[in-house]
C-alpha cells in the first residue's frame, strides 16, 4: 500500500527541492491568500499559509481520486453520522501525506516553529465523543484501505462547547472553531440541495393515470455542502467529509425590508440558519427536541438526495442503487433515511412500494451504540407528523406491513406484535427509532463482542429472533496513526527502530515486539519514552502557586464523558480511601499516585457536574496537604478533547475503564491506552472484554461483577446501605465526603450524590467497591517492580493488533458492505502548461 508515482523522494536533492518548494508555497499562500507582509502576519496568517499549502498537495489525489471512481464504478461507503470529531486536520494530513519532516524543516528555515502553528488549529469538535470519535476514525482507515467512501453530516457553526473549570464546576463557552477561517473545507455552493419541513400531503393522478402522492412543504431550506477532503496514509486515496449547512432559499425578504420590516425580513434567514447553528450536547441521552430531529432530518435529506444525484450521473435509473452504494447509519440519529429513501423512490422517481423496499432494505445497515435505555431514540408521533407528514404516512405504512409479517409469524401472540412495532403505543405514541432502522436494515451491528451478545438477548432479541442472519459484531476499532504515530511519535520512533514501520498500516504487526521484553535495552528505551511522555504532561500542568506534579508517580487515568454509568465517583472514592489511610498511616507501602480526569458533562445533567466539582474538591484539598506531599495528586485537565488526548494517552501508566459491566457498549479510549503502553484496570465491559482476552489475564487487572452477577445482584434486591454498613474503607471515604471534609464544612453540597449512592445506586458503585480498591492495591505492587511492569506494557501494545480500526473497516467491507479497495493512480500529475480547454 505504498504511494505510487507521487513526488515524494527519499534522495536529498529531491528533499531540499521540495522543501524549497514549500518555502515558496508559504510565501505565496500568505502574499495572495492572506495579503499580508510576513511582518504584518499573525500567528493565524501563518497557519493558513501553512494548511493551503499542504492543502494544495492533496488536490491532485483528490481530483485522481474522482476520476478513479468515475472510471471504475465501484462501490461507494455513505457513512451518516450525526457527529464526526476529526480533530485537528493539519498535523493528521501532513503524517498521512508523508510531509511531516519536509514540512517542519521548510517551516524552521522559514524562521517559525512548527509545533506553533500545529498547535494553533481550532479543532473542529463536532461530536459528543466515543461515537463521533469513532466515524473520524473509520473516515482515516477507509481512505487508507483505498475504500471509496463519502462520510455526511452536518456542518455545526458550533460544535462541543469549550468547558472551563471555575470554582471547581464546569462552566461551559460557545466553541468558535470556525472563527479563524476553516482551510480545509470546500464549499460547493451549486451543490446545493432543497430540504423541506412541515406542511401536508395530497394524493393526485398523474399524466398516466396513476395515483400519487405529493408533499407540501411549509417550508423550505437550502442545504450546502462544505468538502474536507479525507486522505489515506501514504496512498493516493482521497475521500470526502462532505457535511452540510443550512440557509435560506433567499437572503431576505426586500420586500419587508423596504416597508421597514428589518427583523422581518432576515426571519425566514435565521430560522433556517439554525439548523446546523449548535450541536446538541447530551452524550447517550435522548432529549426529544424538535430542532434536534429537523438535524436529523436535514442532513439526512441532503445526504440522499446527493447520493442518488451523483448515482443518476452514472445511470439511467435507481435499480441498482445499493450495488452503487452501502450507506451506513451510524445509530439511530440518521434513522429517518429509510422513510426519505422511500419518499423520494416513490413519490419523486416513481418506483412500486414494493421496488422502493426492496432497493432501501438493501442499501442500509445500522450499527447501534448503545444499551442505555435512555439514550434510545423515540420521537413523539404528534411531532414528526407535525414536522415530516409525508414520513410519518410511510413509517405507519412500513410498520403495517412489518406487523402484517409477525402476525403471520407468530399468530395470536398479541405481545411480540406490541414490543416490535415501530410505534410505541404505551401511553403517548412515540416512533421507535431502532426498530424502523432494524426493519429499513439488510445489516444490524453491535460494537463489541459482549454489547451484541446483549443486544441479541436483549434490547434487539425479537428482532434477532425473527431475522437470525441479520445481527453481527464489529468490534470497534481505533486509527494507529493519529493514536500513536501523531501522538506518541517517541514510541512509534522506537517501535518502528525496533520492527520497522509496517505496523502503522498493519497493527497486528505489533506482535514482533513480544520477544523483546526480554531485551533490556529496549526495556529501558519503552520505560524513558514513558518517562519523557510524563515530564511533558508536568512540565504543562504544574505551577508555582499550586501543586508541582512528580513524573515518578503512577499515572493513573480516566479520561472521557462524565457519566454515572461510567463511575467516575468509583474511582474518587478510591482515592478518599488512599487519602484516609495514608493521613492514618505515612509509612504505608503505597507507590506515589497521580489521579487524572478529564472529560465533559452533558450541560443539563446535574449529577455529572456534581462529580466534576467533587473531584475538583478533593485535588484541591489533597494537592494542599503536605502530609500526602508527593504521594497523592489530582489533576482535572479542563476541556477534554481529541488535542487534549493526544497528550493523555501517551503518557498513562493505567487506564480507567470502570463502567459497571452491561453499560458501556464498547469503549475507544480503552483501545488508545493500550496501544501506547498502558495498562487497564477494568470489568468484564465493552471491548475491555476482548482487550483482555487478547492481551492475557495476566496483564489485565479486572475487577468487578460481571454482567450475570449485575443481574443476579438486581434480581435479588440490591441495598446499597447493607454495604455501606459492613465495609469501615467504604463508609470512611463516604463519611469524609458527606461531612464536608471537602467542601469547607458544607454538607449539603455532595448530599445527592451521597443519598443517590446509599439509597439508590443505579450503577451499584458500592457493590463493586471493595474489588475495585483491592484491585488498585494489587496495581500498586506491581508498579513497584518496573521491569515487570514493563513487560506487562510492552505485551499490552503488542497484542493491540485488533483494536485498529482498519480491521474493523476489513470487517464492515467483508461483512456488512461488500466492497472492494479502489487503488488510486495519479494519472494527473500537475496542471498542463497551458492551462485547460474547458469543454
Ligand atoms: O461505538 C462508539 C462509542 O459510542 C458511544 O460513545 C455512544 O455514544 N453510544 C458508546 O458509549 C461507547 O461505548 C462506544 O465505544
Amino acid at each position: 500500500m505504498t504511494r505510487t508515482n507521487t513526488t515524494d523522494c527519499n534522495s536529498h536533492t529531491n528533499d531540499s527541492n521540495n522543501i524549497k518548494k514549500l518555502k515558496r508555497g508559504f510565501a505565496y499562500k500568505l502574499f495572495y491568500q492572506q495579503g499580508v507582509w510576513p511582518q504584518n502576519a499573525s500567528l493565524n496568517d501563518y497557519y493558513l499559509a501553512v494548511s493551503y499549502t499542504v492543502r494544495d498537495r492533496m488536490q491532485k489525489m483528490f481530483l485522481n481520486s474522482i476520476r478513479a471512481l468515475q472510471e471504475k464504478d465501484s462501490k461507494i461507503v455513505g457513512y451518516l453520522s450525526a457527529e464526526f470529531l476529526m480533530g485537528p486536520h493539519l498535523h493528521n494530513n501532513l503524517i498521512n501525506l508523508g510531509l511531516y519532516d519536509q514540512v517542519s524543516r521548510a517551516v524552521e528555515e522559514s524562521g517559525l516553529d512548527i509545533k506553533q502553528i500545529i498547535d494553533h488549529e481550532e479543532e473542529p469538535g463536532l461530536g459528543n465523543g466515543g461515537l463521533g470519535r469513532l466515524a473520524a476514525c473509520y473516515l482515516d482507515s477507509l481512505a487508507t484501505l483505498q475504500i471509496p467512501a463519502i462520510g455526511y453530516g452536518i456542518r455545526y457553526e458550533f460544535g462541543m462547547f469549550d468547558q472551563e473549570i471555575e470554582n471547581g464546576w464546569q462552566k461551559e463557552l460557545g466553541d468558535r472553531w470556525l472563527h479563524p477561517g476553516n482551510p480545509w473545507e470546500f464549499k460547493k455552493a451549486h451543490m446545493a440541495v432543497e430540504i423541506g419541513s412541515g406542511g401536508y400531503t395530497e394524493r393526485y393522478t398523474d399524466d398516466h393515470g396513476n395515483l400519487r402522492v405529493r408533499w407540501v412543504p411549509a417550508r423550505m431550506v437550502k442545504g450546502i455542502p462544505y468538502d474536507t477532503p479525507v486522505i489515506g496514509y501514504r496512498v493516493n486515496n482521497v475521500n470526502l467529509l462532505r457535511l452540510w449547512s443550512a440557509e435560506a432559499p433567499k437572503s431576505f425578504d426586500f420586500d419587508d425590508f423596504n416597508v421597514g420590516d428589518y427583523q422581518g425580513a432576515v426571519h425566514e434567514k435565521i430560522m433556517a440558519e439554525t439548523i446546523t447553528k449548535v450541536l446538541y450536547p447530551n452524550d447517550e441521552q435522548f432529549r426529544g427536541k424538535e430542532l434536534r430531529l429537523l438535524q436529523q432530518y436535514f442532513f439526512v435529506s441532503c445526504s440522499m438526495q446527493d447520493m442518488v444525484r451523483i448515482h443518476l450521473f452514472q445511470f439511467p435509473n435507481l435499480d441498482n442503487f445499493p450495488d452503487k452504494f452501502a450507506v451506513q447509519l451510524n445509530d439511530t440519529h440518521p434513522a429517518i433515511a429509510v422513510p426519505e429513501f422511500m419518499r423520494l423512490l416513490i413519490d419523486v422517481h416513481h418506483y412500486s412500494w414494493e421496488q422502493a423496499w426492496d432497493i432501501v432494505t438493501h442499501t442500509f445497515a445500522y450499527t447501534n451504540h448503545t444499551l442505555l435505555p435512555e439514550a434510545l431514540e423515540k420521537w413523539s408521533v404528534d411531532m414528526l407528523g407535525r414536522l415530516l407528514p409525508r414520513h410519518l404516512e410511510i413509517i405507519y405504512e412500513i410498520n403495517s406491513r412489518f406487523l402484517d409479517l409477525i402476525r403471520i409469524k407468530y399468530p395470536g401472540d398479541v405481545d411480540v406484535v406490541r414490543r416490535m412495532s415501530i410505534i410505541d403505543e404505551s401511553g403517548e405514541r412515540y416512533v421507535r427509532m431502532a426498530h424502523l432502522a432494524c426493519i429499513g436494515s439488510h445489516a444490524i451491528n453491535g460494537v463489541a463482542e459482549l454489547h451484541t451478545r446483549l443486544l441479541k438477548n436483549h434490547t434487539l432479541a425479537d428482532f434477532h429472533r425473527l431475522w437470525p442472519d441479520k445481527l453481527t459484531n464489529v468490534t470497534n476499532g481505533v486509527t494507529p496513526r493519529r493514536w500513536m504515530v501523531l501522538s506518541n511519535p517517541r514510541l512509534a520512533r522506537l517501535i518502528s527502530s525496533a520492527i520497522g514501520d509496517g505496523w502503522i498500516t498493519d497493527l497486528y504487526k505489533l506482535r514482533k515486539l513480544e520477544p523483546l521484553v526480554d531485551d533490556p535495552a529496549f526495556c529501558e528505551k519503552w520505560q524513558q519514552v514513558k518517562f519523557e511522555n510524563k515530564q511533558d504532561i508536568c512540565a504543562m500542568f504544574s505551577c508555582d502557586c499550586g501543586p508541582v506534579f512528580n513524573p515518578y508517580a503512577l499515572f493513573d487515568v480516566q479520561v472521557k464523558r462524565i457519566h454515572e454509568y461510567k463511575r467516575q465517583h468509583l474511582n474518587l472514592l478510591h482515592i478518599v480511601n488512599l487519602y484516609h489511610r495514608l493521613k492514618n498511616n505515612p509509612d504505608l507501602d503505597v507507590p506515589p499516585r497521580t489521579f487524572i480526569f478529564g472529560g465533559k458533562a452533558a450541560p443539563g445533567y446535574t449529577m455529572a457536574k456534581l462529580i466534576i466539582k467533587l473531584i475538583n474538591s478533593v485535588a484541591d484539598v489533597v494537592n494542599s496537604d503536605p502530609d500526602v506531599k508527593n504521594r497523592l495528586q489530582i489533576l482535572f485537565i479542563p476541556n477534554f478533547n481529541v488535542q487534549i488526548g493526544h497528550m493523555l494517552y501517551p503518557m498513562a501508566d493505567l487506564s480507567e475503564q470502570i463502567s459497571l459491566a452491561g453499560k458501556e457498549a464498547s469503549g475507544t479510549g480503552n483501545m488508545k491506552f493500550s496501544m501506547n503502553g498502558a495498562l487497564t484496570i477494568g470489568t468484564l465491559d465493552g471491548a475491555n472484554v476482548e482487550i483482555r482476552e487478547e492481551v492475557a489475564p495476566e496483564n489485565f487487572f479486572l475487577f468487578g461483577m460481571d454482567v450475570n452477577a449485575v443481574e443476579d445482584l438486581r434480581r435479588a434486591g440490591y441495598n446499597p446501605q447493607t454495604i455501606y454498613n459492613q465495609n469501615e474503607g467504604l463508609k470512611a471515604a463516604i463519611n469524609l465526603i458527606a461531612m464536608g471534609h471537602f467542601s469547607h464544612g458544607d454538607q449539603e453540597l455532595f448530599r445527592p450524590l451521597i443519598d443517590s449512592l446509599l439509597y439508590h445506586d443505579p450503577y451499584m458503585v458500592l457493590a463493586d467497591y471493595q474489588s475495585y480498591v483491592e484491585c488498585q492495591q494489587k496495581v500498586g505492587e506491581v508498579f513497584q517492580d518496573p521491569g515487570r511492569w514493563t513487560k506487562m506494557a510492552i505485551r499490552n501494545a503488542a497484542r493491540m493488533g485488533k483494536f485498529s480500526s482498519d480491521r474493523s473497516i476489513a470487517d464492515y467491507c467483508r461483512k456488512v458492505w461488500k466492497v472492494k479497495p479502489l487503488p488510486v493512480e495519479l494519472k494527473l500529475q500537475r496542471l498542463p502548461e497551458n492551462g485547460f480547454k474547458f469543454p
